[in-house]
């Protein structure tokens, strides 16, 4: 009895951990409106959780005015920063997130104009804060957030 108590005690201790990791994404859902405002400031996940993010733009103006995109920095990366020197590197209402940039990112959507929804998969990294911007040129001034990762 006391062996099979002790089998159970480390079965928990290993595959408990393991099966939470793996079990379905967690899903995460974040607006942008035409006031330029994320509708969540933060959210939070554990490391090496799989998450699935949906973002939507609910605004009306066109795509080429308000534009929205969802940006998730690296660990460090200031959103401020980030979005000035996509600025410096030429982001437009076009091509708001240059190439040049993208190596200070984990992961991002592309640019979606009113009505329009992208949904990223991506696992979340160490533990930390990871800030989120859209990079539609001056948004970055409003739009930014936190992943907060445990
Ligand atoms: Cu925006």
């Amino acid at each position: 009895m006391i062996i099979i108590m002790k089998i159970f005690s480390i079965f928990s201790l290993t595959f408990i951990p393991f099966f939470a990791l793996s079990a379905e994404p967690v899903k995460v859902t974040i607006t942008g409106n035409d006031t330029m405002q994320f509708d969540l400031k933060s959210f939070e996940v554990e490391s090496g959780q799989k998450i699935e993010l949906t973002f939507k733009n609910i605004g009306k103006i066109p795509k080429i005015a308000m534009g929205h995109n969802l940006v998730i920095l690296k660990k460090g990366v200031s959103a401020v920063a980030f979005g000035q020197k996509a600025m410096v590197a030429g982001a437009n209402a076009t091509n708001a997130l240059p190439d040049s940039v993208k190596g200070e990112t984990i992961v991002a959507t592309k640019l979606l104009g009113p009505a329009e929804s992208e949904t990223i998969n991506f696992t979340a990294p160490e533990a930390g804060d990871y800030e989120y911007v859209c990079t539609f040129p001056g948004h970055f001034a409003m739009m930014r957030g936190v992943m907060k990762v445990k």
